[in-house]
C-alpha cells in the first residue's frame, strides 16, 4: 500500500508516474521536530536504500546528503556523490519504505548523531513524501518500482564489454586498440570517446584533425562490430563562431545571473555557460544537437559532469586572486597555510555558485539550489527526446552521471570517478542492489578503477564480478596507468573470463528485461530472498543475481578464496573459462570458498537453473542457440526471455519460452 503525504506546493519532479490518493493526516512513524522528520531506529534494524552512496548495502550507522556532487574521492567519510536517489526501505520490527521526493538537498542521519535515531531533514520543506507499506523488503521495492514506471532499457549490445580511457587521442589510437582486442580474442562491443575526440572540448563538434571522416570511421569501426560511444559534458564552451554557444545565448538558453545575464562558469573547456534544462524548450534545442552525431551513425553516449560540476566562477576566481596575494608578505603558520590552500581547493562545486544562477522552469523563475538534483536527468532528458526524434522506434545506449530517482526510465547510470582500490571495488558490489532498489538497473562502476594506477590482480578480480553488472566498462583517467585488458601479458584469463560474459548473455539479459518491467531487482541483498534468516540479512559482500544464483566475488588483495554463506544448499560453478569449470555441492551455512585469481564463483539455487549459450566477438554475433545450462537439479527450468535487441517496444508476453534443464546439457 502507498500513501501520499504532501508538504506545501512541492516542485513537481515527475519522478512518479502512478496516482496516489493523497493522505491529510499526519505521516506515521515520524515525528517532526524542526522540519526534520524524527524516529527511533529498533535494535537490530536494517536500512536499505539510497541508491548511489558510499559505504554498505545496510546504510544505517552514517550520515549521508542528497546533493548531487562530483567528487572523485569515493571515501567512507564522504556524504554525497552524483546522485540524489532518496528512498529508504526500512526492515526491522517496523517494515516499509519511505521516498523524499524533492529536487533539493536532503540530510538522512541514519543513526550518526545519535545511534538509535533516524533524522531526515529536506532542505525545502515542501515535499512529497511516499510511505510503501508492504510484507517484506523485496514486496516494497516492488510496489516502489511500479510506483516510478518500467526500467530504462538499452540495446543489447550494450550488455557486451566496453573499453574506454579518457585518453584516446584520434583515431588511430581507437583502431590500435581494436587490432589488439580483435588479435587476441578479446570480445569488444563498445569503444567509449571521451573529451578528447571533441574540438577543444566543444560539445557536438568532433576534432577535424584527430578524427577526419568521422562518418567514415564509426562505419569501419562499426564493421569490426565495435560501436563509438562518445560523451557529451554539460557545460557550453563560450566562444564566438561556435554555433552551439552562440545560439544558447541567442535564444537565452543559459542558467542566469540573478540581474538576467549569461552566468559564466567554468568547466573543461574553461569559461562556459550551462544550459538551462529545466526549460523545455532549452532540453529540445539540445536534444536536438545530438542528431548532429547520430547522423554520423553514433548510436549511445554518456552524458557526463551533470550535477552539474562547477570548476569555478569568473567572479569568485577574481576574489580568490585577491585574497592570494594578500598572503604574499606574509609569515604563513598553520592558520594562513591551510587557509590559503583552502581558497583553491574551494574554488569548485561551491554552495554560493548553486545559489547564484537562476532557471527559467517554463516561466517559473527558481534558483538553481532549490532544484540542483534535477539538473543531470533534465540534461538526459533533452537526449532522450533527441533520440526519440531522431528515430522513435530505436534504442539507443545512454547513461548519465548525476541522477535522480525518475531518470531510471530513460538511462542508465556509471558511478563516476572510482579508483583503483581494493575498497572500490567492494563499494561497486555494496552499491549495486542500492541502485537497484530505486530502478536504475544499468549500472556499474569504472572496472579496473578512474584514478590511480590499476594492478593486473586488481582487474582481473574486478572484471571477475564485473561480467554480471549490465554496464560492463574499463575506464580510467588519462594521468594513470594503461589498464586495456590486453596490457598486462595475461590475455588468458582475461579472455575466458570475458567470454563467460558473453556465454551468460542470454541469461543476464532475460533476467534485466525481466527486472526492467516487473520491477524485480537484478542484483539484490540476500535479504531480500531470506528475509527470515539473520546471516543472510547482514551478509554485505554477496549478492542475489536474478532468481536463480548468488555471487560471491573475491575483492581482497592476494586472497586466494574467501568465506560465503550459504542461505541454503546450492551448488557451485568454479569457473576459470567458459569450458573449463568444476562443481560441488554446498550445505547451507559457512565455508571457506578457495578461488584463484582467474576464477569467477557462481552458487545456482536448488531446483534453478541458467541457460548457457556461446561466446563470440561481439554481441550481434551471438547466435542465441542455447544448448547448456547451468543447473541444479534435473527438474530445473527457466523462462528465458529474447527479442531483437534494438525494438524500443518491449513486452514480456509473446516472448517467453521454458528452457528445461532436460532438454539442455547439464554443465
Ligand atoms: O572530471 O571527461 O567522470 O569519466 O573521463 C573530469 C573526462 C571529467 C569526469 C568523468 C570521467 C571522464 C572525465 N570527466
Amino acid at each position: 500500500m502507498i500513501s501520499l503525504y504532501t508538504v506545501g506546493a512541492p516542485f513537481e519532479t515527475g519522478a512518479v508516474t502512478e496516482e496516489v490518493p493523497a493522505q491529510s493526516g499526519v505521516l506515521p512513524y515520524f515525528r517532526e521536530e524542526g522540519g526534520a522528520y524524527v524516529r527511533t531506529m529498533a535494535p537490530g534494524e536494517v536500512v536499505y536504500g539510497l541508491g548511489e552512496q558510499v559505504r554498505g548495502i545496510n546504510k544505517r550507522g552514517h550520515i549521508y546528503v542528497s546533493d548531487n556532487t562530483d567528487d572523485p574521492m569515493h571515501l567512507e567519510e564522504k556524504r554525497s556523490l552524483y546522485a540524489s536517489h532518496n528512498l529508504l526501505v526500512i526492515d526491522g520490527e517496523e517494515h516499509f519504505g519511505i521516498f523524499f521526493d524533492t529536487p533539493g538537498k536532503v540530510t538522512f542521519d541514519l543513526g550518526y548523531t545519535r545511534y538509535e535515531e533516524m533524522r531526515i531533514l529536506p532542505e525545502e520543506p515542501d515535499c512529497r513524501i511516499y510511505l510503501i507499506e508492504e510484507g517484506s523488503s523485496a514486496a516494497v521495492v516492488r510496489a516502489f518500482r511500479r510506483l516510478i514506471g518500467t526500467s530504462y532499457i538499452p540495446p543489447k549490445w550494450a550488455f557486451g564489454y566496453g573499453q574506454s580511457r579518457w585518453g584516446y587521442r584520434n583515431a588511430e589510437d581507437v583502431r590500435a586498440l581494436v587490432r589488439e582486442y580483435r588479435e587476441r580474442g578479446l570480445p569488444l562491443d563498445m569503444v567509449y570517446l571521451d573529451i578528447d575526440y571533441m574540438d577543444n572540448y566543444k560539445d557536438f563538434t568532433v576534432d577535424p584533425e584527430a578524427f577526419p571522416d568521422f562518418p567514415d570511421f564509426v562505419r569501419e569501426m562499426k564493421d569490426e562490430g565495435v560501436r563509438l560511444i562518445p560523451i557529451i559534458d554539460a557545460g557550453i564552451k563560450i566562444e564566438e563562431g561556435y554555433g552551439v554557444y552562440e545560439e544558447g545565448r541567442k535564444n537565452g538558453y543559459f542558467l542566469k545571473d540573478e540581474a538576467g545575464n549569461d552566468r559564466v562558469l567554468a568547466v573543461w573547456p574553461g569559461r562556459s555557460c550551462l544550459p538551462d534544462f529545466l526549460n523545455s524548450r532549452v532540453r529540445s534545442w539540445f536534444g536536438r544537437n545530438y542528431h548532429f552525431l547520430l547522423r554520423q551513425g553514433i548510436e549511445g553516449f554518456w552524458n557526463d559532469m551533470n550535477e552539474p560540476a562547477i570548476f569555478y566562477s569568473e567572479d569568485h576566481l577574481e576574489e580568490v586572486f585577491r585574497h592570494i596575494d594578500g598572503y604574499r608578505t606574509q609569515n604563513l603558520d598553520v592558520n594562513s597555510y591551510f587557509a590559503l590552500q583552502g581558497e583553491v581547493t574551494g574554488l569548485c562545486n561551491r554552495k554560493e555558485d548553486y545559489a547564484s544562477l537562476w532557471h527559467d522552469a517554463d516561466g517559473r523563475r527558481i534558483r538553481h539550489d532549490r532544484v540542483h538534483n534535477l539538473y543531470g536527468w533534465r540534461m538526459t532528458q533533452a537526449a532522450e527526446e533527441g533520440f526519440s526524434s531522431f528515430d522513435p522506434g530505436k534504442r539507443f545506449l545512454m547513461f548519465s552521471r548525476a541522477s535522480y530517482i525518475g531518470m531510471h526510465r530513460i538511462s542508465g547510470v556509471w558511478t563516476g570517478d572510482n579508483h583503483s582500490w581494493w575498497g572500490q571495488l567492494l563499494l561497486n558490489i555494496q552499491m549495486m542492489p542500492s541502485l537497484n532498489m530505486c530502478g536504475f538497473l544499468y549500472s556499474g562502476a569504472d572496472i579496473g578503477g578512474f584514478g590511480g594506477d590499476t594492478t593486473a590482480d586488481l582487474l582481473l578480480r574486478w572484471l571477475e564480478f564485473g561480467i554480471f553488472t549490465p554496464l560492463l566498462r574499463n575506464h580510467s583517467a588519462w594521468d594513470t596507468r594503461e589498464q586495456e585488458l590486453f596490457r598486462f601479458g595475461m590475455d588468458g584469463a582475461f579472455r575466458g573470463i570475458l567470454q563467460l560474459r558473453y556465454c551468460l548473455l542470454p541469461y543476464l539479459y532475460s533476467e534485466f528485461v525481466k527486472a526492467a518491467l516487473t520491477g524485480e531487482n537484478y542484483f539484490s541483498p540476500l535479504g531480500f530472498a531470506w528475509p527470515d534468516d539473520p546471516r543472510a540479512k547482514e551478509t554485505e559482500d554477496q549478492l542475489l543475481l536474478g532468481g536463480e544464483a548468488v555471487l560471491a566475488p573475491v575483492y581482497r588483495q592476494n586472497a586466494a578464496g574467501r568465506y560465503v554463506y550459504l542461505p541454503e544448499e546450492m551448488k557451485l560453478y568454479r569457473f576459470r573459462d567458459p569450458g573449463d569449470y568444476d562443481t560441488e555441492i554446498l550445505t547451507a551455512g559457512d565455508h571457506y570458498v578457495s578461488c584463484a585469481l582467474g576464477e569467477v564463483l557462481l552458487f545456482v539455487r536448488k531446483g534453478k537453473m541458467i541457460p548457457f549459450g556461446e561466446s563470440a566477438e561481439h554481441v550481434d554475433r551471438l547466435s542465441g542457440e542455447i544448448r547448456a545450462c547451468l543447473a541444479f537439479g534435473e527438474e530445473a527450468s527457466y523462462e528465458l526471455y529474447d527479442d531483437d535487441g534494438t525494438s524500443k517496444a518491449v513486452t514480456l508476453s509473446g516472448h517467453t519460452h521454458l528452457l528445461c534443464a532436460e532438454t539442455l546439457t547439464i554443465l
